[in-house]
């Protein structure tokens, strides 16, 4: 699957942040937990110089805790890099982020002088503005869950200690390895209309099928025989297994059109919509680089 998506408005951002680089102490780069490296954008170190960024690894509700600590380890090891995990729908880890800056900013001249100037980025639909409204306190920033929701620049003093400056989601303009646009699609990075959802869903249950064999009977019963390692092996045979499958998962749950057949998109996006929201389960689709 190809995926390209690149609004105006990403390379007007994509600008800004290079011209505001010299105004801004440190970068706070959002990443979604369950895909930190589909969601870490490769443009940002070019665009941010010698700047530090704390990665914050947001949505940890939603991701497999085991797969988390390994990818904080990764994230620690990169350069002008330190990392946080967070939930900023739980509220977790935040009041670690005043140390966490306070650690990356002390050396410099000004510190205690002025508060320190962070600005907020990543890709679409991360979690930036809902992390500037849990810090600062009220709602200050408009949140959606959909891509490409913050337009503009947003400036904040959560305290007398930060200042924080909101952007809108940017993303790269062509993804070279397509399992990353599956993965930001997943997520709801890149707006529904651009996959098609039935060749999503059909990415997902690949997914699951070969990371959390376990879950697939759990969350589509013990009928899914496509999640077997080795009807896995034959694509043609796989992916017939799992339409016949979900196909009498979906009449089972009523998702049907005039006729008695099975509504494809009702189905699809019930299963996409469980997934992002956490009600199939805990899960990463992706695991730290070997090495
Ligand atoms: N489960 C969960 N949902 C979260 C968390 N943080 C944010 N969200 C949800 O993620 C969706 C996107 O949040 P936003 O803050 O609008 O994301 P954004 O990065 O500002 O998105 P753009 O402005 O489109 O770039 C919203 O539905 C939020 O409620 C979290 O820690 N856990
Ligand atoms: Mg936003």
């Amino acid at each position: 699957m190809d995926v390209q998506w690149f609004p105006g408005h990403m390379l007007k951002t994509q600008r800004l942040i290079q011209e505001s680089r010299d105004k801004v102490d440190v970068f706070l780069e959002v990443v979604d937990a369950r895909a930190p490296l589909a969601t870490a954008n490769p443009l940002l170190l070019s665009l941010i110089g010698d700047k530090p960024r704390i990665v914050l690894l947001n949505k940890t509700d939603l991701c497999d805790s085991h797969v988390l600590v390994r990818w904080k380890a990764w994230f620690d090891t990169q350069p002008q890099t330190t990392s946080l995990a967070i939930s900023c729908k739980e509220r977790k880890n935040l009041p670690a982020l005043r140390k966490v800056t306070d650690a990356v900013c002390r050396s410099r001249k000004w510190y205690g002088l002025r508060r320190v100037r962070a600005m907020i980025v990543g890709v679409p639909n991360v979690g930036k503005s809902t992390l500037l409204n849990a810090l600062a306190g009220g709602y200050k920033a408009s949140t959606a869950p959909k891509p490409g929701h913050t337009r503009g620049l947003q400036r904040v003093n959560v305290d007398d200690h930060l200042d924080l400056l909101d952007t809108p989601g940017i993303l790269w303009h062509k993804f070279e390895d397509p399992a990353v646009g599956v993965r930001l699609a997943l997520l709801g990075s890149i707006k529904d209309e651009i996959l098609s959802a039935l060749d999503l869903v059909r990415e997902l249950c690949r997914f699951l099928a070969e990371s959390y064999p376990k879950s697939v009977e759990r969350i589509f019963g013990p009928e899914a025989v496509w999640a077997y390692p080795a009807l896995f092996e034959s694509n043609p045979a796989w992916e017939t297994a799992l339409w016949a499958q979900l196909e009498v998962w979906g009449k089972k749950r009523g998702m049907l059109k005039h006729g008695g057949h099975v509504d494809w998109d009702r189905l699809s996006q019930s299963v996409l919509s469980d997934f992002r929201t956490g009600k199939m389960g805990h899960f990463s689709l992706e695991v730290p680089p070997a090495g």
